[in-house]
């Protein structure tokens, strides 16, 4: 037997597909197709190549691609590279050698391996983020954020990583890790640009309502941005003439607040810390605090803490009170101390909170251990059918966090506590307020590798505008400035013509640690001259971050050379939203949100035609090694799909990566499960090249003839054929539905099962084996493209083959035929219902007036029974 020749096979297809430029999405004017945009997370092109991970996503979506296109759909499925940020930067550092070589390199490898892989992508599409021609628009999204005032300088605490030499995101320093080399961020105060995001945070919790995504990443999302709805309720401080302001979701539990906490940066601590200009007030009489240099030491040593440290639950509660002073509960007129405590977050509500430690964890642990009182507020209600319910009259050990009716509330005794929160709030003069954990995203990274931001600093306009702004009414000033300008006094944006803004090539590239950008050194780069005034000016340093490529690379496939806009309108209403999108799960908080951003951002300004980028998003689960953990290069457990290839060919890794399990989940790799999969593909080759294929009519007029003389083998071989359609539409039915639900295991499995009819049955008509190597094409398109083009010799590619259909009457198979055998001998068939048990088919026999005569000599001593084929009586 000639074994499988894949590699000659798969070279021959790939390149040819090639030529034919057979991926190419159609042309628009193919108006009876409706149009489907399936995407992949385009790959981060880093040194290390494509790993299986990779292979697994785009498998799924190229055989999504592939069964659409057979289904006559317009199919758009493009590839392209994230190849700006870190990775490409510090490997081209430790390589001695530039970021610009080694994304060439890597994009290079990359495009090789998924070449090799057989994915069906339109190359006239490629796109790289790193290409000035690319880049010039992300740098365009970048000035109308600007322009609309969506962009602003801030100084903040920001996450640095003294590793990477940058700050991060706090989206990339989750847990207070550094997401890209796992060193411990430190907080630095440093202006940065930042992108409001939280403009948005509203719309982006709403409308992941109409979006068909996986629950779990949805959830991701909405606690990422958090929303809480509450209230801003102030205390009056005694002594000092003002109020401390706290943010409360639970403003029904005011009458139990017992005390009030500070985070340690509040500004009312500052003050107090500051031995000169601390305001009016505040200096007057801040020799009321008794423990001044214990507060002092306390801030200190908290400041330092991180965020993850200080919010942990489980950790001991550390504190101090501010003695002398007190605050005024305004529910009750009651004194409460005041607290300092590091579990209070600064730049969270107000920075203060009232603790109410019957009703809140934190609190209540903190009230344990400084001996607060605790004062329970909401009683739970016991379900005792009535209306509103009977009080539970025992107090809870902790605290209750739940709903219920007030108690120990003066005048709200008795009510819920839902309707308590408006009415509370209402009481003592408070303000309703939402707030969300999501902060605005800090644009700036002090590395080379990156988008040059547009802008320009000019310090003669800047005072210019200064003098303007005391001069004139806003309104006024905004008929000359941007919104940007006016927000950020002294910035101007490069001029739409002169983008892009490309990044200078140079020796020395390293970063300097020095809170600004490499760039920042090359003299000439940096000097300009204002967009405005025409006077000297300097551009901005800082580059963008690595997310900002990605945030609207899918917009780019849909028109990727178009010079005027992002998008033509008609590529985007052909085209938008994404149908498809499938990339990993890790990418839920960064990618994910930051897209849905920018793209509700353009579809503000008008720039795209839809209020969200990906109708679907699928995520595929991750690929262990054969130990069950997850694949690295320290456990040695890698897998490298350039030696699956190598070894067993492209369509053994699509196949047997889809094979694995469902897609969604986390899967072991198996080599056995390889060789498995080689084999059943073995085994199609063997079908084709070994079996005689014979035309239709030979078929029909063989079975018209019957293969023998005798009635009965006549019957048997019509049987046989109907057996084989039904199982064959069967099979096509189930290929079907399970590609559509990217079941793509089971579908596999079918196809399977079905080879096994293949070679159980001799005078197939050739129609069949048409249909078999359409449903195996868009799991292992090489050999399948062979099978069509070369064995059963048609002249156009597979990939546009019309799609095997299946017929509910061939499925629907009431009856099956049973040879009947009497003491081993065939006696004749009976008909019975599919999948008919034993007795029933015996009942069926003996009732059978033609066998009557066998059993007048009694019951049977014995009867063998193949379910679907033969029944043996024996007596
Ligand atoms: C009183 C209270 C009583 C609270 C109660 C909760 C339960 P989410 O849902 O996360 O928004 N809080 C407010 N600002 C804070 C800050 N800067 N650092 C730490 N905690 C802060 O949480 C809102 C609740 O978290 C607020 O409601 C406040 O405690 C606390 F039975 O106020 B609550
Ligand atoms: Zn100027």
């Amino acid at each position: 037997m000639s074994a499988f020749p894949f590699k000659k096979i798969e070279t021959k297809w790939k390149k040819q597909w090639e030529k034919e430029r057979l991926y190419k999405a159609g042309p628009a004017s193919d108006s009876r197709k409706k149009n489907l945009y399936i995407l992949d997370m385009f790959p981060y092109a880093s040194g290390d190549g494509l790993h299986v991970g990779h292979a697994e996503g785009y498998t799924a979506s190229d055989i999504l691609a592939r069964y659409y296109r057979m289904r006559g759909f317009r199919v758009l499925h493009p590839m392209g590279w994230d190849a700006f940020g870190l990775p490409a930067e510090n490997y081209a550092i430790k390589k001695k050698t530039m970021p610009q070589e080694v994304v060439k390199k890597n994009v290079a490898r990359f495009k090789s391996q998924i070449r090799d892989l057989g994915f069906s992508y339109d190359w006239s599409r490629e796109i790289n983020t790193t290409d000035p021609e690319y880049y010039r628009w992300t740098q365009w999204i970048f000035l109308k954020f600007f322009e609309k005032g969506l962009a602003y300088r801030k100084a903040t605490p920001v996450n640095w990583c003294s590793l990477c030499k940058t700050i991060l995101a706090d989206e990339e320093a989750e847990g207070g890790t550094c997401e890209r080399c796992g060193a411990r961020v430190e907080k630095k105060n440093l202006e940065q640009w930042m992108l409001k995001i939280t403009a948005y945070a509203d719309r982006l919790i709403k409308d992941l309502e109409g979006l068909d995504w996986p629950e779990k990443v949805k959830t991701m999302q909405r606690n990422w941005i958090g929303r809480s709805e509450g209230a801003m309720i102030k205390f009056p401080i005694s002594n000092f003439q003002f109020s401390i302001e706290v943010f409360t979701t639970r403003p029904d539990t005011l009458f139990g607040a017992t005390y009030l906490v500070l985070a340690p940066e509040h500004e009312f601590v500052s003050q107090l810390l500051k031995t000169k200009n601390s305001q009016g007030k505040v200096r007057e009489r801040k020799s009321d605090i008794k423990n001044l240099a214990e507060v002092s030491k306390y801030v200190k040593m908290a400041i330092n803490k991180s965020e993850q440290d200080r919010i942990s639950e489980g950790k001991e509660k550390t504190g101090v009170e501010l003695k002398g002073i007190s605050a005024v509960n305004p529910a009750n007129g009651l004194k409460i101390p005041v607290y300092i405590a590091d579990y209070v977050l600064a730049h969270y509500g107000s920075g203060a909170i009232m603790a109410v430690p019957a009703h809140d964890e934190r609190d209540f642990a903190f009230a344990r251990q400084y001996n607060l009182p605790v004062v329970e507020v909401i009683s739970p209600r016991v379900d005792s059918g009535e209306k509103g319910g009977a009080i539970r009259p025992k107090p809870q050990i902790g605290a209750y966090i739940g709903n219920g009716i007030l108690v120990n509330s003066g005048k709200f005794n008795g009510v819920e506590s839902e309707r308590a929160k408006e009415e509370i709030t209402e009481f003592v003069k408070g303000t309703p307020r939402i707030n969300y954990k999501l902060r605005d995203w800090i644009f700036t990274r002090q590395r080379y590798w990156g988008e040059p931001i547009p802008l320009v600093f000019c310090s003669s306009c800047k005072k210019q505008m200064e003098i303007f702004k005391a001069q004139f009414p806003i309104s006024k000033l905004k008929k000359m400035y941007s919104e940007g300008e006016l927000r950020n006094p002294g910035w101007a944006a490069v001029s739409e013509k002169e983008l892009p803004v490309t990044l200078p090539k140079v020796k020395n590239y390293k970063p300097t640690g020095a809170l600004s950008s490499p760039l920042a050194a090359i003299n000439s780069w940096v000097k300009t001259k204002c967009p405005r005034c025409g006077g000297p000016a300097h551009r901005e340093t800082n580059t963008m971050p690595q997310w900002a490529g990605s945030c609207w690379y899918y917009l780019r496939y849909l028109d990727p050379k178009n010079k005027k806009e992002i998008a033509s309108k008609k590529a985007q209403k052909e085209f938008l939203p994404v149908s498809i999108y499938i990339g990993g799960v890790e990418h839920a908080v960064l990618h994910l949100l930051y897209a849905r951003f920018w793209h509700k951002f353009l579809y503000d300004i008008g720039a795209v035609t839809t209020e969200e980028p990906f109708k679907r998003l699928i995520n595929q689960g991750i690929i262990l090694g054969s130990d069950g953990e997850k694949m690295s290069k320290s456990r040695g457990n890698v897998v490298s799909p350039d030696d699956i290839v190598k070894n067993f060919g492209a369509d053994v890794l699509r196949m047997y990566e889809m094979f694995m399990g469902p897609l969604e989940e986390a899967k072991p790799w198996s080599n056995q499960g390889i060789a498995g999969i080689s084999r059943f593909l073995q085994r199609v080759w063997k079908i084709y090249n070994q079996r005689k294929i014979e035309s239709g009519k030979t078929i029909r007029r063989k079975l018209r003839e019957g293969s023998g003389r005798d009635k009965n083998e006549k019957a048997r071989t019509r049987e046989d054929m109907k057996k084989f359609e039904g199982k064959f539409h069967i099979a096509v039915k189930k290929v079907t539905e399970d590609i559509e639900k990217l079941r793509f295991n089971t579908a596999i499995s079918a196809l399977m099962v079905l080879s096994r009819e293949f070679e159980e049955k001799q005078d197939i008509p050739l129609g069949y084996y048409e249909d078999f190597a359409k449903l195996l094409a868009p799991f292992a398109p090489f050999i399948s493209e062979e099978l069509w083009r070369g064995h059963l010799g048609r002249k156009k590619s597979i990939s546009y083959s019309d799609w095997p259909l299946w017929s509910k009457r061939m499925i629907v198979q009431k009856t099956a035929v049973i040879a009947v055998q009497i003491n081993g001998k065939t006696r004749g068939t009976i008909e019975t219902e599919v999948g008919a048990e034993r007795n029933a088919t015996f009942l069926s026999v003996s009732k059978d007036e033609r066998f009557q005569k066998y059993f007048s000599a009694g019951p049977p001593r014995k009867i063998i029974f193949v379910p679907g084929r033969i029944i043996n009586v024996i007596f």
